[in-house]
């Protein structure tokens, strides 16, 4: 994971100072990219602790085509609780669009079934890709999250965008477009759960993990994670060998996946940073 560790420094070095839209301001470059060959171990940051249990869930949540808080919340998971509304919800975010993306005719798609079923029928094909981004349910920005979500609309604009699978040699790869990324906070959990979902879906498609790739659009480092030292902290620890992921069982299909399938061996982080989310 040096390269996860580069990409910091790079922010910190060349960022430019920009104001965003939680009002926290952000250093931060436009435009990069890191490339993990999974093949070569699981992409988990290791210069400091993981929280994997919540990373996973988010994922199954994500595949469930989920958009409430509960659901994570009785599993462990708190990374959505800043945003949704006093029920719960997150209105219509990832697990909407991946699996129930609203047609004009008021049909639904599930992209992620449909994927799969090109992955098998057609694997080189040039149009493996789910897209979160739906200019139709996008919030408004001058309204909060909550004002969002009950008029309707997502409570976030998607971060993770769009991903495109491509197949060569039996190997399945994966590369995501992230708009925006909290390089910090938000860019392990990233990493880690798309690595998660390539896993999942070349094992449902019989294939091997070639690479994932991770496109940056605006790529920051957010001023209370740098003036704090909490980013300074990181760049001192020197990263680990990567850790390996067995997944245990192969269930009849993507949707099938529980918590307890997959293990990971080998992790063996430097201890947690805690840090502050801007929300
Ligand atoms: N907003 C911001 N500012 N950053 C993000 O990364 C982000 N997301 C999702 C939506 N909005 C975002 C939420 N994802 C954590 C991690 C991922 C999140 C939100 C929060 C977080 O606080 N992680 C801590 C604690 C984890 C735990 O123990 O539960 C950590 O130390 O990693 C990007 O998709």
């Amino acid at each position: 994971m040096k390269q996860y560790l580069d990409l910091m420094r790079d922010v910190v070095e060349n960022g430019v100072t920009r104001g965003d839209r939680t009002g926290t301001g952000t250093r931060s470059v436009f435009g990069r990219q890191l490339r993990f060959d999974l093949s070569k171990g699981f992409p988990l940051v290791t210069t400091k602790t993981v929280h994997l249990k919540s990373v996973i869930v988010e994922l199954l949540w994500f595949l469930q085509g989920r958009t409430d808080v509960n659901w994570l919340k009785e599993r462990g998971c708190n990374i959505w609780n800043e945003w949704a509304t006093e029920n719960g919800d997150l209105g219509p975010v990832y697990g909407k669009q991946w699996r129930s993306w609203v047609c004009p005719d008021g049909s639904t798609i599930d992209q992620i079934s449909q994927v799969i079923a090109q992955i098998k029928k057609n694997p080189y094909s040039r149009r493996l890709i789910v897209s979160a981004w739906n200019p139709a349910d996008l919030p408004d920005e001058s309204m909060s999250p909550q004002q969002n979500v009950e008029q309707g609309r997502m409570a976030l604009a998607a971060c993770h965008t769009l991903f495109q699978f491509y197949v060569a040699d039996g190997k399945l790869s994966c590369q995501l477009y992230q708009r925006s990324a909290d390089l910090f906070l938000g860019v392990p959990f990233n990493i880690a759960s798309y690595a998660l979902l390539t896993h999942m879906i070349a094992q449902q498609c019989d294939l091997d993990v070639g690479d994932f790739v991770h496109t940056f659009g605006d790529c920051h480092l957010y001023n209370n994670h740098i003036s704090g030292d909490i980013v300074y902290e990181q760049l001192t620890r020197i990263p680990k060998k990567l850790p390996t992921l067995r997944i245990s069982r192969r269930p009849d299909s993507i949707f099938g996946y529980e918590l307890q399938d997959f293990e990971f061996e080998g992790y063996d982080p430097h201890p947690r940073i805690v840090a502050p989310i801007a929300v």
